[in-house]
């Protein structure tokens, strides 16, 4: 199974991505828009892995306190482009907890450095005469915030229409 632990958006914050993704499809830009159902805040990658009960049981231990995220920029990571959030010293605790625990019960994930964000556009296709990143100054977003009171273990399965991602479990802040 190919697995996740994400932060899932709140019905606001979907529809204020959902708005920044308009506003880029309103410069030409094409490419592989991620579904509003499909958008979250990754929190630690683990890939093709059997046993999610044993991933359950690892970060249900995972003690947090709600805390609110503000989402205040549009960038990109080469052909990915993403939202992003104001620094958030809760949301950096809530990754290094999740990582400790899967570290902790010997599940492997990828340790690349955590660099929050929302995936909103994969593999753009320019208009003709767009340079790469065109346009992404332009794009007005926010602030908007949202209080973040769960995450959850994911799995994404390759579906005829693209990715379908389905929650496996949730853990909230006490
Ligand atoms: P993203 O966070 O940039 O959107 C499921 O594949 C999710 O895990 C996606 O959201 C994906 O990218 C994220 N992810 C993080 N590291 C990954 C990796 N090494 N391979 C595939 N997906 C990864």
């Amino acid at each position: 199974m190919r697995l996740f632990i994400a932060i899932p958006l709140n019905e606001t914050m979907r529809q204020s991505v959902a708005d920044v993704q308009e506003s880029i499809r309103q410069q030409h830009v094409k490419g592989n828009y991620t579904p509003r159902e499909n958008l979250h805040i990754t929190l630690a990658f683990i890939g093709e892995y059997p046993d999610p009960d044993r991933i359950m049981e690892a970060i249900e231990g995972v003690v947090f306190t709600p805390f609110t995220l503000t989402m205040d920029k549009v960038g990109s990571f080469g052909s990915v482009w993403w939202t992003g959030f104001e620094e958030s010293n809760g949301l950096q605790a809530l990754a290094c907890k999740v990582r400790r625990a899967l570290s902790d019960a010997g599940i492997p994930f990828d340790k690349k450095k955590f660099r929050p964000h929302v995936t909103v556009l994969r593999k753009p296709v320019y208009p003709a005469g767009g340079a790469p990143g065109a346009g992404l100054g332009q794009i007005g977003i926010g602030p908007e915030e949202m209080t973040v009171t769960e995450f959850a273990l994911m799995q994404s399965v390759r579906g005829r229409n693209g990715m379908i991602y389905t929650s496996l479990g949730t853990v909230h802040a006490i």
